[in-house]
């Protein structure tokens, strides 16, 4: 491990009380650096290019491409859901402990689990992602509730379309999930603005901070990403969506990816595809033990 990653991550062991304060009250928590050590931040920058070409170093797919290069545009933002599933270099950092752990604070868990994670890039020209909130996809789970960190592999700028959010959204009311203006729509604010209490002015703050630094964000919080305006910065992100370590799969309720991975018979989420990453217990998934380290 570098000795100065050491430091900095040392200094994230827990957030200090006033962030927590600030999560409660503005629905989300920005972290300037220190997410993600230097050594792993080239590492993981290195994953992307193969990935998207769809070169599996487990040999396993994503459970979600939602890019393809020569089929889909190249001025729509790159997503993979669940490239932990094909890559371990991805999968060291969207599982880390750290993230768990952080997490868990914030959304005040006993623990916390993975549900799904992002890989997104963003390169120069790209259109928005659509405003939404991400609890509104979440109806097959119970309780319906995540909590998300979102960590930015680039110093990102305003005019880069990083994550923002709409302060103090995540007290509005549930929305229904919108699935046709989710990637490229030409107004990519206007879910939120149509969810808005009347006459709330919205309140938008885009995420900005150094390579490694990044956000949490609670379930219910209105975010999304304008597009890339910024000629020089392809940005990358990567995030972990987060659930309550006791979330257990809805009798009924099904989702058209996800469901697979729920026995028949047990509503209970399997750690083989939703690992526990931290829980206060002291008890982690014990084969997350065998990725790499990459601090
Ligand atoms: O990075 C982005 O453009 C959006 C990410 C997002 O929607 C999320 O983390 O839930």
């Amino acid at each position: 491990m570098h000795a100065g990653a050491a430091d900095r991550i040392a200094t994230l062991d827990a957030f200090a009380p006033e962030q927590v304060e600030a999560f409660d009250r503005d629905g989300f928590l920005i972290v300037e650096e220190g997410l993600v050590s230097p050594r792993a931040l080239d590492l993981l920058r290195e994953r992307y290019e193969p990935l998207f070409q769809g070169v599996y170093e487990t040999g396993i797919k994503p459970d979600e491409v939602n890019w393809i290069p020569g089929r889909d545009p190249e001025d729509r933002t790159r997503q993979i859901c669940n490239g932990w599933r094909a890559d371990n270099v991805i999968a060291a950092q969207v599982l880390a402990e750290r993230t768990g752990r952080l997490g868990a604070q914030l959304g005040h868990y006993r623990g916390t689990r993975i549900l799904q994670d992002n890989v997104l890039w963003k390169p120069p020209g790209t259109k928005a992602i659509g405003f939404h909130q991400d609890s509104s996809y979440a109806d097959y789970l119970v309780p319906a509730e995540m909590l998300t960190c979102w960590i930015s592999l680039h110093e990102t700028t305003a005019d880069a379309g990083p994550i923002a959010y709409v302060r103090g959204s995540y007290l509005w009311p549930k929305s229904p999930p919108e699935r046709s203006q989710f990637h490229a729509p030409e107004d990519w604010l206007a879910p939120a603005r149509n969810a808005a209490p009347e006459g709330t002015e919205l309140d938008v703050v885009p995420v900005v901070v150094k390579p490694g630094g990044g956000s949490f964000h609670h379930g219910l919080t209105w975010h999304g990403s304008a597009p890339n305006t910024n000629a020089a910065v392809a940005r990358m992100a990567l995030v972990t969506h987060l659930l309550p370590v006791e979330v257990r799969f809805h009798e009924t309720n099904v989702d058209l990816i996800y469901s697979r991975y729920k026995r028949q018979g047990d509503l209970s989420l399997d750690e083989s595809f939703f690992p526990v990453l931290w829980d206060e217990t002291g008890y982690r998934t014990p084969w997350l033990s065998s990725l790499p380290d990459i601090d």
